[in-house]
């Protein structure tokens, strides 16, 4: 007992200023530490301390404290990935990255999120969609989405068609197209139905490409199955 005593007071200075270390979940809480705070890469904790991930903070888009899970610019990271590499996440913060389905499910299940897709044209045009509600299930639910509330910023809705729908990667066939693998076929990861009118995690063509309709970076409300966006990002906020 007397030696549990010593071990409480040798720990209880510890305990209080840890206390004080406030591990941010997102970029939104970020932004509540310091609202001055630019767009970048920052740290955040998921699914408690020992979840340190780095993501990119949109501080500017529609009001900002946007946390990137997805984001293609540069053709630079490959996202034709099994799996394992979709669920723990891929790329680097600063540039293309995709979060990961176990913390965009972390997060989601946490707080109630809604998202905005930002996109660009090889011709310097913007647009975005917007979903006032957005969420994923866990893997046992084969991280399935859940998207709402669509609101038009220029590119039209090509999300809410694969609402409900699982993830699938090319090793893990979870879409409602019978006989093809949508994955496979259109050579991303998604939430695929049979298959796809968006394919964020498509092959990084560089604009239009009629010969291979549907592999590309594509948002079809936009721009088509033939155009390979040059920017796509994915990013949600706390409903407040
Ligand atoms: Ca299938």
């Amino acid at each position: 007992m007397k030696l549990l005593s010593v071990v409480l007071l040798v720990l209880a200075p510890v305990l209080t200023s840890c206390t004080k270390i406030v591990r941010p979940v997102d970029c939104s809480d970020i932004y509540q530490q310091d609202k001055t705070r630019p767009s970048g890469v920052y740290t955040i904790y998921p699914i408690g301390s020992t979840s340190a991930v780095q993501v990119y903070c949109d501080m500017q888009s529609e009001g900002g404290q946007w946390t990137v899970f997805q984001r293609r610019m540069d053709g630079s990271v490959n996202f034709y990935r099994p799996w394992d590499q979709y669920k723990m996440g891929f790329g680097i913060a600063a540039g293309e990255y995709w979060l990961g389905l176990e913390n965009i499910h972390q997060l989601t299940r946490q707080r109630k999120y809604e998202l905005l897709v930002d996109m660009e044209d090889f011709d310097g045009n913007k647009v975005f969609a917007r979903y006032s509600s957005f969420s994923v299930e866990s893997e046992c639910d084969g991280y399935a989405l859940h998207v709402s509330g669509f609101k038009n910023g220029g590119a039209g809705d090509s999300l809410t068609y694969h609402n409900k729908k699982k993830f699938s990667t090319f090793d893990k066939d979870q879409d409602t197209h019978s006989t093809d693998n949508c994955a496979r076929k259109y050579l991303g990861g998604f939430w695929y139905q049979s298959c796809h009118q968006a394919n964020p995690n498509g092959v990084y063509l560089w604009g239009a490409e009629k010969k291979h309709s549907g592999i590309g970076v594509n948002w079809l409300h936009y721009k088509g199955h033939n155009y390979s966006l040059k920017s796509i990002s994915m990013k949600i906020r706390p409903v407040k």
